[in-house]
């Protein structure tokens, strides 16, 4: 899996940085990192709507601008979010309703509203609860 090998390298980036006690890097910090294109460890509108594009354009094999169940994988097809963010019910996601959830996740993120994402407030959402 290319996380796995992302989580590994930003791990080794950190321990050498940090020293030891940041050798644990999780899925949130990793996602966080690859996206935080100006390095502030902080994801703006912009770097969150970039990430969300470039996986787009990943996930697009055919590359027709659509998402189909077939290209996002049974799994994530089924999820309700997947229907949630059809907004209008074609059976797949166009970049805007891609686009269009993200700045919607975005604000509801975004705790104290200052227009950037920090590694609290996202762990906040996404981290899994222990
Ligand atoms: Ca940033
Ligand atoms: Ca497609
Ligand atoms: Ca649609
Ligand atoms: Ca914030």
């Amino acid at each position: 899996m290319k996380t796995q090998v992302m989580a590994a390298a930003v791990a080794a980036l950190l321990a050498g940085a940090a020293g030891p006690a940041s050798a644990q890097v999780t899925d949130v910090e990793v996602g966080l990192i690859k996206a935080d294109v100006n390095g502030d460890q902080m994801l703006s509108k912009g770097e969150v709507v970039l990430d969300a594009m470039q996986g787009f354009v990943a996930s697009d094999l055919d590359g027709d601008g659509v998402l189909e169940a077939t290209e996002v994988g049974e799994e994530m097809a089924a999820d309700p979010e997947f229907t949630d963010n059809d907004a209008d019910k074609s059976g797949g996601l166009t970049v805007d309703e891609v686009v269009e959830e993200k700045l919607a996740d975005f604000q509801a993120i975004d705790t104290d509203g200052d227009g950037l994402l920090s590694l609290d407030e996202l762990n906040a959402a996404y981290a899994p609860k222990e």
